[in-house]
């Protein structure tokens, strides 16, 4: 079995309620445990125009599928939640991405980990640190080399976790 963390980030729709589904189904896929996941962060929104803060939070799971099996069953899981891909960096009701698989680094045409972004951002370092303060980046880097020099503006800590629901 390997470790896995995956980003959630909702800002269109009931953010609350997908982001409870998405943890749900996460905990349901094949070979799949959603063992862990970081308390809630509401951020402001990186993209174009003007954008409703996110919410945005970070997942452990547990699984046996490949990256890219689980990158497909993400996807997969976005789709039921009205995700439609249309302007980058849009609003969206659900985003999934895969921050971290195990010790991997993957670079194919369809997958990147550890996620290409993820050292500038804050909305996935801090809710990352509260849950494995202690982890090291395939590149050798503590996290907390990275969160410690990553700022926390436009980032407020809502201190409750969302609940996996239906
Ligand atoms: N892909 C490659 N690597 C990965 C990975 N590690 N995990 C590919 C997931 N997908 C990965 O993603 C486009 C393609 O990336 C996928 O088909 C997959 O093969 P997408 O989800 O369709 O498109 P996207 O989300 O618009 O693009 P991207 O590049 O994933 O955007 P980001 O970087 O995830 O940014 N602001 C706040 N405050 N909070 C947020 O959560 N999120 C984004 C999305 C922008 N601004 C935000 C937030
Ligand atoms: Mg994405």
């Amino acid at each position: 079995m390997i470790d896995a963390y995956i980003a959630l980030g909702s800002n269109l729709g009931d953010s609350r309620s997908l982001l409870s589904s998405a943890l749900a189904a996460m905990d349901q896929l094949p070979a799949t445990r959603l063992v862990d996941r970081s308390p809630t962060y509401r951020s402001r929104a990186v993209g174009p125009g003007t954008q409703r803060d996110y919410l945005n939070l970070v997942a452990r799971l547990e699984t046996g599928l490949t990256a890219s099996e689980l990158l497909a069953q993400l996807q997969s899981i976005e789709a039921n939640h009205g995700r439609e891909r249309s302007e980058h960096w849009g609003p969206r009701t659900l985003d999934l991405d895969i921050l971290l698989y195990g010790n991997a680094t993957i670079s194919t045409d369809e997958l990147t980990v550890p996620h290409p972004r993820m050292a500038e951002r804050n909305f996935v370092l801090y809710p990352l640190s509260d849950l494995a303060a202690d982890l090291v980046l395939p590149c050798g880097t503590p996290l907390q080399r990275w969160r410690g020099t990553c700022s926390n503006a436009g980032l407020e800590a809502l201190g409750d976790s969302i609940e996996p629901g239906r």
